[in-house]
């Protein structure tokens, strides 16, 4: 069984996650969203929405715990399924937007963030969480995480690691849209008809160019093995280990390192 439904109706496509029990974001729920992308591609669309099931209380949990490595080995490399549909969204050809309803969570929030537009219902929240669990987010995540609040903002996300209102992402401009949840639908459908009505080539343009432009980032190679090697010291550590068994046995952590 597929973990999303596709659809698509006149240039407007929608992929909702659907993957039983908080859309964890597994390798399998990765490639059939990046393949329900690939095959949009193919299709006369101008505006991809992404979503979960109407009414759900998460819309994603994040990164599928179960999948992060304990071995001593980097959590999210180039190749983590995160990073692909992270990658998958920002070079799609045609605008993504997402529709929010219920609580993001952890790389769930940079997914989300990495769409063009967010439409998110009133009790929407979003938490990041790596610190909560242990985990040393990476440097393409941090930088796309900086591409879009301040970052007094993503320092308050990073180390509360607490969610936060829709409303309050918006007035930090990091949300385009918070509407009343039954209005939430027909808002985000309009958004997209909007933009159906300009030009498809010009807007695979100017998407093209704003991710090339807010993606130049100079880092010299002393500070790119820098940054590798604080997050190692983070994936090596007890405390890695502890965030995700602490997950596992349903308590909270108990952290030593500092
Ligand atoms: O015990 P069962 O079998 O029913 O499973 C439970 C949870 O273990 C499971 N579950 C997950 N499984 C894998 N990966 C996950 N991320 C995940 N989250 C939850 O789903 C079943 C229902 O969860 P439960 O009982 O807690 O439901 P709830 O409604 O009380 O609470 C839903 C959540 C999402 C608020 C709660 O499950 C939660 O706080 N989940 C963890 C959210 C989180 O911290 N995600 C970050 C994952 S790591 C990640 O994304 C990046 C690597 S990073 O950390 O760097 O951002």
């Amino acid at each position: 069984m597929s973990t999303v439904i596709i659809e698509v109706s006149g240039v407007v496509g929608t992929i909702t996650l659907n993957r039983p029990k908080v859309n964890a974001l597994s390798r399998e729920l990765i490639e059939d969203i990046t393949t329900a992308l690939d095959s949009m591609k193919e299709q006369n669309l101008r505006v991809v929405l992404l979503r979960a099931m109407p009414g759900v209380k998460v819309f994603s949990a994040g990164h599928e715990v179960t999948e992060l490595p304990t071995n001593g080995r980097d959590p999210l490399t180039y190749n983590d399924p995160l990073r692909q549909v992270v990658r998958a969204i920002q070079t799609h050809p045609c605008p993504v937007i997402a529709m929010i309803e219920g609580s993001v969570w952890g790389g769930a929030c940079e997914m989300v963030m990495s769409c063009d537009l967010i439409v998110a219902s009133e009790q929407a929240t979003f938490a990041i969480t790596p610190a909560k669990l242990g985990v040393p987010y990476n440097i393409s995540g941090i930088l796309n995480f900086m591409k879009v609040a301040s970052i007094p903002f993503i320092k308050e996300m990073l180390f509360t690691a607490q969610p936060v209102a829709a409303q309050r992402l918006m007035d930090c401009g990091v949300i385009n849209h918070v509407v009343p949840t039954a209005e939430l639908e027909s808002f985000t459908h309009q958004l997209a008809m909007q933009i159906g009505m300009v030009s498809p080539l010009v807007l695979r343009i100017l998407k093209e160019e704003l991710r090339v432009l807010t993606s130049a980032h100079p880092i010299p190679p002393e500070v790119y093995e820098r940054i590798q090697a604080l997050r190692r010291e983070v994936y090596d550590s007890e405390d890695y280990q502890e965030g995700i068994r602490a997950f596992f046995e349903k308590r909270k952590p108990v952290f030593h390192c500092k």
